[in-house]
């Protein structure tokens, strides 16, 4: 018998400063409902999803941004989702902003079974951006500054009758990502994320926001025989252009189902967790074709570096 899950893409429009957790809730709840009644069994929703994308500004006092983290999961804000979720028998995937019992700060995605208890915590790895405050760009993306990266890794949790992993926004540009999570037989791979269609570093990256976001997911599923669920804060956030284009891309590398606005919106898709066999146990089957003995750079070896044209045997 095939072991399908019905999985929600739960894109969320702009959540503005304004906003209040109250006012995120229940348009987390909406969408949770929506799923719900459209019967799936999990639900993803964005990285940072309670608030509003608040690395965008500098505050020369870190701890002025304290109101943006949890400090506990779940937070009083959120106790009313998971008891939608406990409720109505759905289980889910939150970003949030996680501040530590001892002062640590990290981007952070919980995964949440039907029962409404976390089985999962995944800190994100990559961050990008800069660490300090850069006053000449249109906006800031001062995720070093507000989040420390992971030394966790990529975990892959047993969930919905599968192995599920996790990551967030930028980790999905990064083939090692998936890879990790591919080496310990991920079916299925949960990502939110908040991309500014202007790419301050270099705006000719701009117009191919939707390429590159869609290139790297569907590569990332094909190349590792898994779903992946990838779902946008999008729509204009304080002055901020996002990327929507929400997805759910089957192991085929194929586009399932796409998200058509810029706002709250829910997409879904009946994964059968089996087709992952097709492409790891073919084309994709590590164990035998995989030369790690010859891919020592990859963990030996963090940026560029070329010793000279190798030698050609005779
Ligand atoms: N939130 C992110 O990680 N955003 C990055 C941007 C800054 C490039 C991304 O990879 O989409």
């Amino acid at each position: 018998m095939s072991r399908i899950i019905t999985v929600g893409a739960a894109q969320l429009g702009p959540v503005q400063l304004s906003h209040s957790r109250t006012d995120v809730v229940a348009r987390l709840m909406a969408l949770m409902n929506q799923a719900a009644d459209r019967g799936c069994d999990l639900v993803v929703f964005p990285e940072l999803a309670l608030t509003t994308f608040f690395p965008r500004w500098f505050l020369d006092d870190i701890s002025e941004a304290d109101h943006f983290y949890e400090t506990e999961m779940p937070s009083p804000a959120v106790q009313s989702l998971f008891q939608c979720a406990k409720d109505r028998s759905i289980g889910f995937s939150l970003g949030y902003a996680e501040l530590t019992t001892d002062g640590h700060r990290f981007n952070t995605q919980v995964l949440v079974d039907k029962t409404g208890s976390v089985v999962g915590k995944y800190r994100k790895v990559h961050i990008p951006g800069h660490a300090s405050n850069e006053p000449g760009r249109p906006f800031q993306h001062l995720e070093r500054y507000y989040f420390e990266p992971s030394d966790e890794g990529f975990g892959v949790w047993h969930a919905f009758d599968a192995k599920v992993g996790m990551m967030i926004c930028n980790d999905r540009r990064w083939p090692e990502t998936y890879r990790e999570m591919g080496l310990q037989g991920v079916e299925m791979i949960l990502c939110g994320y908040n991309t500014p269609i202007h790419y301050v570093p270099d705006p000719s990256q701009d117009i191919l926001q939707g390429f590159h976001n869609a290139l790297v997911m569907q590569a990332g599923a094909y190349q590792n025989g898994t779903w992946v669920v990838g779902v946008a804060k999008g729509g204009v956030e304080e002055g901020v252009d996002s990327l929507a284009q929400s997805a759910i891309i089957a192991p085929s590398g194929q586009i399932v189902a796409q998200t058509l606005t810029t706002d709250d919106e829910l997409i879904v898709a009946s994964c059968d967790l089996d087709w992952c066999k097709r492409y790891k146990e073919t084309l994709f089957d590590f164990d035998k074709y995989r030369r790690p003995e010859l891919y020592k750079r990859h963990v030996e070896q963090r940026g560029v570096k070329w010793d000279g044209n190798p030698t050609v045997r005779p």
